[in-house]
C-alpha cells in the first residue's frame, strides 16, 4: 500500500507532467524520453483517464438528476371498486365531510399498496385519487395517475387492464380493513382528463322525490357555455331508485370532437360505463331522455377553443327500481324496451312471455327498432326470439311465432344504449293468418286491391308474384307485373331491367348500349345509370372547362364545366370556387331520430316551411324561404277571385319555424307581406310558370327551426325516379281537413311524358310530375307554393319544385305537378336578387 502510493503521488506526477510538457525538447531528446520509467507513465496516462471518467461520471449524474428532460408522459386511468363491508351512509356523497376523507384515505392507501405491488405498474405508479362514493354496499371512483416514458405506454396500458380483469376472478388487493370484490378500471380518453381535485366548473345534485330537478350548461339561455370548459354534474337518487334524465334543450357544436356532452352509469368517466356522447341540435320531438341503471348518473361537457353554442337544459327525476322485468300477456297488446321511448337503461333484462287461446298463433309486429349493433353484424343489445337474436335498425318488423306462446327477451349491455323498441302482439290463425286481407310472406297484412298492383307492398315482393298481369301491365322477366307507364322512364321497375330495354327514346334521352333509355343529363354523372357504364364512357373529366350548352354549369368566370350539380356539393369544380360560394343554405341543424316512416314531419326537419295565412282564415298555401327576406311560391296562390283579392299583400301573413298550426310558440317567427311578384308569364289555365316571390315586411334571423333552401342552377338535374320530400298543412284527404302539424310525404320524379299520358292537362317542360302510380301519397289543397324538397347526396337539401296542381289528390294513375325550380334560377336572381 504504501509502496504504491509513494509511486502515484497525483501532484507531483501531475507538476512533473506539466513541468516536462513546459519544454518543448528538440528531436535529438527522444532517447532521454524513453529511456524514463515506462510504469511511471503508464501511471500518469491511468491517472489522466481515470480523472477524465471520474467527472464525466459526476457530470452524468448532475445532468441526469437536474437537467434531463423528463421524457415521461402523464396517463390516467379511471376506475371504480365495490367494497362490501362498509355500509354507504349519507355523509359519503359530501367530499368535505370527515366520513369521506377518512374512508377515502383508507382507499387510496389500498389502491397505493395494491399498485405498488403490481408488475408491470409499479415502476409509473404516481397516485390514486377518490372522487366519489356511492351505494352498493360503497362503490369507490377514483382516478389512477402514472407517469410513463411514452415506449412503455402500451405496457402499462396491458398491465392495468390484466389488474381489471384478474381482480374479478381473484380478489387480491392488500389492506387490512377493506373487502374489496369487483373492480373495473379503463384508460381515460385523454381528451377527458380533469384534474381529479379541480372542483371549478363541477356540482353535485340529488333528486328530490315527487319533482324534477334541473341544470344547465354555464351561461345557458342567455350566453353560450364557455371555451375550453371542462364540466361535471354528479347526479344521484335514493337507494332503490335510477335516474331519468332528459334534455329538453340541447344545443352544442355540429363536430363532436371539439364540443360533447357524455352521460355515464357511473360516477367515474369511464368509457365501459358510456351511455352516450353527444353533440349537435336536438329537437323536441327527438329529445334526448336516458335513463341509468343504478341510482347514480354522471354528465361531462367538454369545449374546446371556438365555436360556442347555447348550450343544454336538462331535467331529471328518480323512479323507483323495477325489481324484475319479466310480465306474461294475453290475447293481444303492446309492450316495449324498458321506459320506451326514452333510450332504454344499460344493463337491463326483460323478458315478455306473450300468450294466445291454444288455437291461435302469436304474431309481433315491432313498429320501431333501434338496438345498438356491433360493425359486424354482431348485437351489442339484442332482442332474442326462439333463440335468435335481432338488433341495430329495422324499419316495420313482423314476427310470426310457431304456437301460441313466444317468448321475447330483450337485453342491454354496460354501455351505449338507444331508442328501443316498441310493438304490439296479437293472435293469428294459422290457417287464416291475414282474415279478409292477404298475407305476406313477410307476415304482414296487406288490403287485396294491393296484390298484383305492380307494388311491392309486402316488403318481400310476396304481392307481386305469381300474377296474371292485366292488360295495362308489362309481364317483367322475374315474373313481376308493372304498370306500362313504368317502361322505358329510366328506372329498372322490374328488378332485372327487363321494362328498361328495347325502348326507343326520347329526343332528350340517350339510348345506352343495353337499350335502355336515359335522360341526356345523366350521362357522364359519374353513376352508371345505364347498368353496363354505357352512359360513363368517353367522359371528359369533369372539372374539365367545356363548351357551354344547356345542360353544363357555368361558373362566374363564364367557364363552363360538365358535372352535373356541382353547386355546394362540397367540392371545388370551378377554378374560381364560384360553385361552392352562396352555399349557406339547405342545412338542417336539428338531429332528426332514425325513425322512418311516419307522416307527421319532425321539428325543424324542414326549416324552409313557411304557412302562408290569409288573414282570419289560416293556412291557405304554403313557400320556402330562400333568403332571410323573401319566399318562393306558387302564382297560383295569389290569383284574384271574384270575392278576394289574393293579390293584395295585406291579406297575407308568413309563418317560419311553424310545426303545429296555430301554435306559436317562441320559435315561430311572424311577418307581414311586403310585396307580391307573380311570374309575368303565369298561366291561369294551364298554371305555367306557376312562381311568385314574396318580400318579408322585415328580414328574419335564421335560427334551427327557420333555414332557407337552396335554389338549384338552371342546369341542375333531378333525376327521373329520385325520391324527393313534398310538404305542408293541405288537405289530408281530397274532401278532408287540413293538416294540424306539418306533414311530409315521400314522393318519387315520375317521367313527362308518363304524366302527360296520365293527367287532364299539359305537363310543360317547367313543370315537374312525382308520386305514386298505386295513388295515396301526394300535396293537396293547402299545400300549394310550398317546396318538394331534394336531399342531395351531402345532405344537403335544394328546391327542386314549387306544389303547383293535380287531378284531385292522392288518386290512383295520377300524380302531382310541380313547378321545376331550376327553370327559373335566373327570374328569381332577377327578381329579388337571392
Ligand atoms: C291545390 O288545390 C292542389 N295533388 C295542390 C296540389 C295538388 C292538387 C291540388 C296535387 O292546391
Amino acid at each position: 500500500m504504501i509502496e504504491s502510493s509513494l509511486k502515484f503521488d497525483p501532484k507531483r506526477d501531475e507538476i512533473n507532467v506539466l513541468a516536462e510538457e513546459m519544454v518543448f525538447l528538440p528531436a535529438s531528446n527522444q532517447k532521454k524520453l524513453e529511456k524514463r520509467n515506462p510504469k511511471v507513465v503508464m501511471l500518469i496516462v491511468g491517472l489522466i483517464i481515470g480523472a477524465a471518467l471520474l467527472s464525466l461520471m459526476i457530470g452524468l449524474l448532475v445532468w441526469h438528476f437536474h437537467f434531463r428532460p423528463d421524457n415521461r408522459v402523464k396517463k390516467m386511468y379511471n376506475g371504480y371498486l365495490n367494497i362490501t363491508n362498509k355500509q354507504f351512509t349519507e355523509e359519503l356523497e359530501d367530499s368535505d365531510s370527515e366520513e369521506f376523507k377518512t374512508l377515502a384515505a383508507t382507499v387510496e392507501e389500498m389502491l397505493q399498496e395494491t399498485y405498488t405491488k403490481t408488475d408491470g405498474l409499479a415502476p409509473y405508479y404516481v397516485q390514486s385519487t377518490v372522487t366519489a362514493f356511492s351505494e352498493g354496499s360503497v362503490i369507490a371512483y377514483y382516478w389512477l395517475e402514472c407517469r410513463v416514458p411514452p415506449e412503455k405506454e402500451a405496457e402499462l396500458d396491458k398491465a392495468v387492464g390484466a389488474l381489471s380483469v384478474l381482480s374479478r376472478s381473484h380478489p387480491r388487493f392488500f389492506s387490512k380493513s377493506l373487502r374489496v370484490n369487483n373492480m373495473v378500471i379503463d384508460r381515460a380518453d385523454p381528451r377527458k382528463v380533469k384534474p381529479p381535485k379541480d372542483k371549478s366548473c363541477s356540482y353535485d345534485m340529488h333528486a328530490t322525490p315527487g319533482t324534477n330537478s334541473t341544470f344547465t350548461s354555464p351561461g345557458f339561455p342567455h350566453s353560450p357555455y364557455p371555451a375550453d370548459s371542462w364540466c361535471q354534474w354528479v347526479i344521484r337518487a335514493d337507494s332503490d331508485h335510477i335516474l331519468e334524465l332528459n334534455f329538453v334543450t340541447f344545443d352544442l357544436e355540429k363536430i363532436c370532437q371539439n364540443d360533447f356532452v357524455t352521460v355515464y352509469d357511473s360516477l367515474s368517466p369511464i368509457e365501459k360505463r358510456e351511455i352516450t356522447e353527444r353533440c349537435g341540435v336536438y329537437p323536441p320531438t327527438n329529445a334526448l331522455k336516458l335513463i341509468s341503471s343504478r341510482n347514480v348518473m354522471l354528465v361531462t361537457l367538454i369545449t374546446d377553443d371556438n365555436e360556442n353554442y347555447p348550450g343544454f337544459k336538462a331535467v331529471f327525476r328518480q323512479l323507483p327500481k323495477r325489481k324484475e322485468c319479466r310480465k306474461v300477456l294475453e290475447g293481444s297488446g303492446v309492450f316495449s324496451s324498458p321506459y320506451y321511448p326514452a333510450y332504454y337503461p344499460p344493463r337491463a333484462d326483460c323478458t315478455w312471455i306473450l300468450r294466445v287461446p291454444p288455437s291461435m298463433k302469436v304474431k309481433v309486429v315491432f313498429k320501431v327498432f333501434l338496438l345498438q349493433e356491433l360493425k359486424d353484424g354482431v348485437c351489442k343489445d339484442y332482442v332474442e326470439i326462439n333463440n335468435q337474436r335481432i338488433c341495430g335498425k329495422k324499419p316495420v318488423l313482423v314476427l310470426l311465432g310457431e304456437g301460441n306462446e313466444m317468448t321475447v327477451k330483450f337485453h342491454s349491455d354496460a354501455a351505449e344504449s338507444d331508442r328501443g323498441f316498441s310493438a304490439t302482439f296479437e293472435s293469428y290463425d294459422a290457417n287464416k293468418p291475414c282474415p279478409d286481407e292477404f298475407a305476406c310472406t313477410s307476415g304482414r297484412c296487406i288490403g287485396k286491391d294491393l296484390v298484383c298492383d305492380g307494388w311491392n307492398d309486402c316488403g318481400d315482393n310476396s304481392d307481386e308474384i305469381n300474377c296474371n298481369c292485366k292488360e295495362d301491365q308489362f309481364h317483367c322477366g322475374t315474373g313481376l307485373c308493372k304498370s306500362k307507364f313504368w317502361m322505358c322512364d329510366g328506372v329498372d321497375d322490374c328488378g332485372d331491367n327487363s321494362d328498361e330495354e328495347s325502348c326507343q327514346c326520347d329526343p332528350e334521352d340517350m339510348k345506352c348500349a343495353n337499350g335502355r333509355c336515359i335522360p341526356e343529363e345523366q350521362k357522364c354523372n359519374q353513376v352508371d345509370d345505364c347498368g353496363d357504364r354505357s352512359d360513363e364512357k368517353d367522359c371528359q373529366h369533369e372539372s374539365m372547362s367545356v363548351t357551354c350548352t344547356a345542360s353544363t354549369y357555368k361558373c362566374s368566370n363564364n367557364l363552363c364545366i360538365r358535372k352535373k350539380n356541382p353547386e355546394c356539393d362540397g367540392t371545388r369544380d370551378c377554378a374560381d370556387g364560384s360553385d361552392e360560394q352562396n352555399c349557406s343554405c339547405g342545412f338542417r341543424p336539428y338531429k332528426h331520430s332514425r325513425i322512418v316512416g311516419g307522416v307527421d314531419a319532425e321539428i325543424g326537419e324542414w326549416p324552409w316551411q313557411v304557412s302562408l295565412h290569409v288573414k282570419n282564415h289560416g293556412n291557405t298555401c304554403g313557400a320556402s324561404v330562400i333568403s332571410n327576406h323573401w319566399l318562393v311560391s306558387a302564382a297560383h296562390c295569389f290569383q284574384n277571385t271574384f270575392g278576394t283579392k289574393y293579390s293584395d299583400p295585406n291579406l297575407w301573413t308568413a309563418y317560419l319555424g311553424l310545426h303545429v298550426q296555430l301554435e306559436l310558440n317562441d320559435r315561430v317567427v311572424k311577418r307581414d307581406i311586403k310585396q307580391i311578384i307573380v311570374h309575368e308569364s303565369y298561366n291561369l289555365q294551364t298554371f305555367d310558370n306557376d312562381i311568385a316571390l314574396l318580400e318579408l315586411s322585415s328580414p328574419v334571423a335564421f335560427s334551427n327551426v327557420i333555414q332557407p333552401i337552396c335554389l338549384p342552377d338552371a342546369t341542375h338535374s333531378f333525376p327521373v325516379g329520385k325520391s324527393v320530400w313534398v310538404t305542408g298543412w293541405g288537405k289530408l284527404k281530397e274532401d278532408g281537413y287540413e293538416a294540424k302539424v306539418l306533414q311530409k310525404a315521400e314522393l318519387r320524379i315520375i317521367k313527362r311524358p308518363i304524366c302527360n299520358t296520365l293527367l287532364s292537362s299539359t305537363v310543360t317542360s317547367r313543370m315537374l310530375c312525382a308520386g305514386f302510380l298505386s295513388g295515396g301519397i301526394d300535396a293537396c289543397q293547402g299545400d300549394s307554393g310550398g317546396p318538394m324538397s331534394s336531399v342531395e347526396g351531402n345532405g344537403r337539401v335544394f328546391l327542386a319544385g314549387i306544389v303547383s296542381w293535380g287531378d284531385g289528390c292522392a288518386r290512383r294513375n295520377k300524380p302531382g305537378v310541380y313547378t321545376k325550380a331550376a327553370k327559373f334560377r335566373q327570374w328569381i336572381k332577377m327578381r329579388s336578387g337571392v
